[in-house]
């Protein structure tokens, strides 16, 4: 039958496809494993390697490049690399910043230049005997990966009186905190703040690893390029009305200043984030989550 013929000529094709792909491989053929030697704050080894197909774990198989983010998007990420493994698995110092969820991306890029990226999620726990450093209460810290965002930007006072910002509403989020990152020992954690305070002439920065505008509960997406707005309010009553761009880092002079009164807003921008997660389930669809 000249059907099955060619059943059999396509099988001997696989498999010499197959004996092809084993001598360069692609990213298609193999998975990521990552293993942290400890899941407590503090330092670690993360242990990773490409399996095959078989199971197996790859000898050399490129270079390895870890990016370690928190769940709460206030924190600084943490990388590592390395293009040494050791039958096939790499060992990396890592250090876990601070206790609460974590996403670890692994990105292999083979000798053929392909990637093969993976992420891996951990419940990093708080030091032994310090598990109440932390005064942020972890109700949305440790969710889906990406159901917080945090709002950055530049606040000047050119006046004579400090100004303090007492609260922030967004229909983006249903909760909005101030928080301060701490790092004491080589440790990060969180502070709640209760208001903003810009002294007199002087300048705040919100910054990555330092203050930040934190948004839990997502109502929509925070879409790259895109933007999302922001009200702040004063301790005499005013409220300001910003927007925020959707960045993955600072933005380079941006022409974004806005001035009300003594206040000068500047260089504003919030981490990409999916309102995804439970809490999204059953809300109605927004003009920008339809996509
Ligand atoms: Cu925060």
């Amino acid at each position: 039958m000249p059907k099955l013929r060619l059943r059999f000529i396509l099988g001997l094709l696989l498999l010499a496809v197959a004996a092809c792909r084993q001598q360069q491989i692609t990213s298609a053929d193999i998975r990521l494993e990552l293993q942290a030697s400890d899941n407590r704050v503090g330092e670690t080894t993360l242990l990773a390697s490409a399996i095959d197909r078989r199971g197996n774990a790859i000898a050399n198989p490129g270079k390895l490049s870890i990016r370690g983010d928190m769940s709460h998007a206030g924190m600084i990420p943490v990388f590592a690399e390395s293009d040494q493994s050791t039958d096939g698995v790499f060992s990396l110092p890592f250090t876990w910043t601070m206790a609460g969820g974590w996403i670890v991306e692994a990105s292999l890029t083979l000798p053929n230049g392909d990637k093969a990226v993976e992420t891996f999620s951990f419940e990093i726990l708080a030091e032994a005997g310090a598990e109440d450093r932390s005064n942020i209460a972890h109700s949305g810290m440790g969710g889906a990966p990406s159901e917080t965002s945090a709002v950055y930007m530049r606040i000047s006072n050119r006046g004579q009186a400090d100004h303090v910002i007492t609260s922030a509403e967004s229909a983006a989020a249903e909760q909005i905190d101030f928080h301060q990152t701490v790092v004491e020992n080589d440790v990060a954690r969180m502070d709640a703040l209760d208001a903003l305070v810009i002294p007199a002439g002087e300048t705040l920065e919100l910054r990555p690893g330092g203050a930040h505008i934190m948004l839990s509960r997502l109502t929509e997406d925070l879409r790259l390029d895109g933007k999302i707005a922001l009200q702040l309010k004063c301790s005499a009553g005013e409220l300001y009305a910003l927007d925020v761009s959707i960045a993955h880092m600072p933005l380079n002079e941006p022409d974004d200043t806005v001035t009300f009164g003594d206040l000068v807003f500047s260089h504003r921008w919030a981490r990409p984030a999916s309102a995804g997660g439970m809490a999204h389930a059953g809300m109605p669809m927004t003009e920008d989550s339809s996509g």
